[in-house]
């Protein structure tokens, strides 16, 4: 196999040159540092001359693209708020758009050794720390924390925020001195607002004017704490909720201050808010992509179907490139992109897609070569994230199932064969880069890899924990200035203003959704009880599934309206395709949304209405629109769709079981 792969590889750079190899490959992998998938394929075709990649992630592609043009730096709004001890130390009230849901914070790239939000989140209950929960879902916060609920319409945060703002200005409650000596833009902020006051809010996202008046006069007498979730910026228009969260918080004028001000993904990630010491830790080195084409991550569709065609993005016009051959590890696809339907359509297009993975996900169906790929206890790593407390020293607890092969061992073979074994693997086996990475890693207190291993792991030292720019700013934004044109917070923006892109205006705006035939509101968020669509064949997830089925949850008004009972297996559907569900009725929705996790294992059927997936793979339902022509984001976190109950047998779930395969023509 691999004897062919590599013939394949050089037809199609003889072909058509590196940039028709598609090597983004975007996606989680596993924990571990030097087996993480897509460093150890970009280190191969880096080496092989080259790829198209993929900029940005599903999780957060829209506010990295806004936010350097707001506060100049993403990471700074990202990872360097106000931290945990500060917020429980200092903050009086947490207005959390989004919610901080609990579900999220267990996972870190590469790893995480402490858990430490849940206790945070425990902090803010025994301290009373006032909690306004803003979303559709109840279950955005634990049920532990208590919080004034806002069950706001889905996508319209940004409408209550603009009301709360109003009231803030309209009562003399906003902090003038901070907007003139910190921020630009106020005064277009200010005029724009004039017609978008409480009421006006209120009609937009279903909360009660009176409630967002007196709300407003509570975040302006405490210290507030404003969060949105990476969620929320997932959506089209998907720029605003942040950019709008962050005009409020700078409306309040505690920016800076701390416990107050703006934070984003607390409860999206488990390093946003820790404290840990920011510390580089052993890494493969990837070398340098000669090929210069990219794609925002989400226009992987696009991309294939498109070659040629032009689009906006960030203020520049890009081409899609022709892609003939996709090479995928670490990641799935059919999980993560909006429309399966059309990803089906455009995965038909190259004239190969070689996916490794340790299991028989729908990207590996829709593969033209497969490599069995290990998991983590199949092989010995080292594990830990941003500001982790401990490298950790993964032992292998199993020899690796039938074929699998590490990807960096599938990679060396097909180097082998492609005259560029010794610059890839510098003739190291996984345990000797290991020892080779760590050692040069390693300062002098460390102990040696020797040591290291055989004690399962190290502590690391405390280090600067990094957490101080926006205070340095607030004491002195001339010494300090932001890294954006004005050096100040730009809640209007000449630069976006300028690029003239009717979803992103210069400010932040609220933005008429696009209309849609379907009543209800569906939210398509991360699952409980997997990674993404990680071991959805474990029993973990299995047994959170209704009939087999990944769960929908309805309100109970809705589900009377349509004589649906817990239980059932229910069609939900729109026009892009259909996916069926096991009803869970619960108050703790808004009526008129539905909410179904993301992560089933797509297992479709044709039918003559299109494609149904049978086990609920909500991305059958989602578009694949960008959030906006800036940032050409992921949008799939809500879709509009109708629900009934499904008549008669429904077709079973197929995917949990390996496919049958034709034996290998030789
Ligand atoms: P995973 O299920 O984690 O999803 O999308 P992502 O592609 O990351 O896929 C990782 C794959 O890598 C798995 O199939 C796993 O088996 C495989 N794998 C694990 N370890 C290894 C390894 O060592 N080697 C190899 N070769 N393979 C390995 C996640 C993406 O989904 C993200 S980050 C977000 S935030 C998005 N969220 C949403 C959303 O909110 N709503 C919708 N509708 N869609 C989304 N999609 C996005």
């Amino acid at each position: 196999m691999l004897d062919l792969l590599a013939a394949e590889l050089r037809r199609v750079r003889a072909e058509h040159g590196n940039e028709a190899i598609f090597g983004g490959s975007y996606g989680w992998a596993s924990a571990g540092r030097f087996h993480h998938a897509q460093s150890q394929l970009h280190r191969f075709l880096n080496l092989f001359g080259g790829f198209t990649g993929s900029r940005n992630s599903y999780s957060n592609g829209t506010s990295v693209v806004l936010l350097p043009h707001v506060v100049g730096d993403a990471d700074t709004v990202l990872r360097k708020a106000s931290s945990w001890p500060t917020i429980t130390a200092n903050t009086e009230l947490v207005v959390a758009f989004g919610g901080i849901p609990a579900k999220n914070v267990f996972v870190t790239p590469g790893g995480i050794t402490r858990h430490g939000t849940p206790g945070h989140l425990a902090a803010l209950a025994e301290r009373n720390i006032e909690v306004a929960l803003v979303s559709p879902l109840r279950t955005d916060l634990p049920p532990t924390v208590p919080a004034t609920w806002y069950p706001v319409e889905p996508g319209t945060d940004v409408a209550l925020m603009l009301g709360l703002a109003h009231t803030l200005i309209a009562e003399g409650l906003h902090d003038l001195a901070f907007l003139d000596r910190y921020c630009v833009g106020f005064d277009t902020v200010a005029e724009y607002l004039k017609e978008r006051d409480a009421d006006w809010a209120a009609g937009v996202c279903g909360i009660p004017a009176d409630d967002i008046r007196a709300l407003a006069r509570r975040m302006a007498a405490k210290r507030t704490l404003v969060t949105v979730t990476w969620s929320l910026q997932r959506i089209r228009y998907g720029e605003q909720p942040v950019w709008a969260g962050l005009l409020l918080a700078a409306l309040l004028g505690q920016i800076g201050l701390p416990g107050g001000g703006f934070g984003h993904g607390y409860g999206s990630m488990g390093d946003v808010g820790d404290n840990g010491p920011v510390v580089r830790l052993p890494h493969l080195p990837q070398g340098t992509n000669p090929v210069r084409t990219f794609i925002p991550v989400a226009r992987i569709a696009d991309l294939l179907l498109n070659p040629g065609d032009t689009y906006d993005y960030d203020g520049k016009v890009l081409t899609y490139p022709d892609i003939r051959l996709v090479y995928w590890a670490g990641g799935n696809p059919f999980h993560h992109h909006q429309d399966l339907a059309r990803l089906r359509t455009a995965f038909g297009r190259p004239d190969t897609i070689v996916v490794h993975e340790p299991h028989w996900t729908a990207t590996a169906r829709h593969a033209d070569i497969v490599l069995p790929a290990t998991l983590p206890l199949e092989r010995e790593d080292f594990g830990g994230g941003r500001r982790d407390t401990h490298l950790i020293a993964m032992h292998r607890a199993v020899d690796p199932y039938g074929e699998a092969r590490d990807d960096h061992d599938i990679l060396a073979g097909l180097a082998r064969r492609l005259g560029f074994a010794d610059g890839f693997t510098e003739g190291r086996t996984a345990r000797e880069w290991l020892v080779h990475l760590y050692e040069k890693w390693r300062t002098a207190d460390a102990p040696g890899f020797a040591d290291f291993w055989a004690a399962g792991g190290y502590q690391l030292p405390p280090g600067p924990t990094d957490f101080t720019l926006f205070e340095r700013f607030r004491a002195d934004p001339d010494k300090n200035p932001l890294k954006t044109p004005s050096g100040r917070i730009e809640l209007a923006s000449d630069t976006v203003g300028g690029f003239g892109y009717d979803d992103c205006p210069g400010h932040p705006a609220w933005l008429e959704p696009e209309p849609s035939g379907f009543p209800l509101h569906l939210i398509a968020n991360q699952p409980s009880t997997r990674l993404h669509s990680q071991l959805d064949v474990g029993p973990v997830s299995r047994a959170s599934k209704v009939d087999g089925r990944e769960p929908v949850t309805i309100n109970p008004a809705d589900a009377a309206n349509r004589g649906i009972a817990a239980g059932d297996v229910v069609r939900i559907f729109n026009d892009r395709g259909a996916c069926l569900a096991g009803a869970v009725l619960t108050d703790a929705i808004r009526p008129g949304v539905v909410q179904l996790a993301t992560g089933a294992w797509f297992d479709p059927v044709d039918t003559p209405d299109g494609v149904l997936c049978v086990h609920g793979n909500p991305n059958v339902l989602t578009a694949d629109v960008p959030s906006s022509r800036l940032s050409q984001g992921c949008a799939g976190q809500h879709a509009r769709v109708q629900i009934e109950r499904y008549a008669g047998t429904p077709p079973p779930v197929t995917v949990t079981e390996p496919p049958t395969l034709a034996p290998l023509a030789r």
